[in-house]
């Protein structure tokens, strides 16, 4: 019901009246009354005159289903939105949908979550209202080893993303950070549920730290937001659809590859190449220049004696940053 009378508001280029909106619903004036608490209880601010009705004057600041539906532009991801005042983690909840068959493209946003994850068991710090905690199921019928290079892609549609709204200068840190002025603004976590040879799903799991000013001990020497960098709040939701957006523009555009079609585009947005990096495989530390990103997504790093090798994963310090 909220959803209808929303829509209907949203759909009047002026004030429209109770009689008329449950005329148009068939139902009461008590549970048009009802829809339009419950919508102000959101965050919505509606105007109402006497003899005049309702009109939608401006939109919660937080996430909020309904804006997003109204405003995504996306063909299949964010069809399915759901929108949840608080979680564990977005990208739990979205592998528990996943695993009951739930429809590739669907997100799953959180305006807090209790237990947000980084890669290998780390914290991610995500309190109530101050960033985006989002998830995004996708269902490629692709091999494990064709979606290497992933999270890499979704970095870029996410520093595009920022770049455009924003108007900043951020890079991308590989594999899954987004950094501007050093600091990190974003991190990827991406999750996969597959067999040998066919990917049954992947959950993209994106922190974007918008509003925070105030971050833990931990984090603080090294976390930045929007907030910060700009002085501007930007708008949650518009941010979010634009996110979307470019993260399904660029999926679509390579295959979830990194490749001939982006990788041009990644190469001048990575802060990490042409850098001295310190990286991990397996046991061992290497130390180089790194000097490209291959087209699984791997990071090639060219060491002192001039060998080139591939890093697929883990951490890297670039010098100077973190
Ligand atoms: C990441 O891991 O950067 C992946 C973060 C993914 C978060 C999203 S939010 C939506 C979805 N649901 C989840 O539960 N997770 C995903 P990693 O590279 O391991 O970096 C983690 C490290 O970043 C921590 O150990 C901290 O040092 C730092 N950190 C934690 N919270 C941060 C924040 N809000 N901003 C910047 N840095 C943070």
């Amino acid at each position: 019901m909220n959803e209808k009378v929303f829509e209907i508001l949203q759909n009047s280029n002026d004030y429209i009246s109770g009689q008329e909106i449950s005329k148009k619903l068939n139902v009461s004036r008590q549970a048009v009354w009802k829809a339009i608490n419950a919508l102000k209880e959101q965050g919505f601010t509606i105007d109402s005159v006497t003899n005049k009705g309702y009109k939608i004057i401006d939109y919660p600041k937080a996430l909020n289903k309904q804006v997003l539906d109204n405003i995504l532009e996306t063909k299949f991801i964010g069809k399915n939105m759901i929108v949840l005042q608080t979680t564990g983690s977005t990208n739990d909840y979205l592998k528990t949908l996943s695993h009951k068959g739930c429809e590739n493209g669907t997100v799953a946003a959180a305006r807090e979550q209790t237990s947000g994850k980084g890669r290998l068991g780390r914290k991610w710090v995500s309190e109530k209202d101050e960033n985006i905690y989002f998830s995004v199921l996708l269902r490629p019928q692709l091999s494990p080893m064709e979606v290497s290079g992933i999270t890499p892609v979704a970095g870029l549609a996410v520093c595009k993303a920022i770049r455009e709204f924003c108007n900043i200068d951020c890079k991308i840190k590989w594999p899954n950070d987004v950094i501007v002025n050093n600091k990190k603004l974003v991190g990827i976590l991406t999750e996969m549920s597959a067999e040998f040879d066919a990917v049954e799903f992947i959950v993209i799991g994106i922190g974007i730290n918008i509003d925070q000013t105030d971050f833990p001990e931990e984090v603080k020497s090294k976390a930045t937001s929007l907030f910060l960098e700009t002085g501007n709040k930007p708008d949650k939701n518009k941010f979010l659809a634009l996110v979307l957006k470019h993260l399904e523009d660029e999926l679509t555009k390579s295959n979830y590859k990194i490749n001939e079609t982006n990788l041009e585009d990644y190469k001048n947005l990575c802060a990490t190449i042409g850098r001295k990096v310190t990286c991990c495989k397996g046991n061992s530390r290497i130390q180089g220049t790194a000097v490209n990103v291959n087209t699984k997504g791997e990071l090639e790093v060219k060491t002192e004696d001039n060998s080139v090798i591939t890093v697929n994963s883990g951490e890297v310090i670039i010098q100077g940053i973190y």
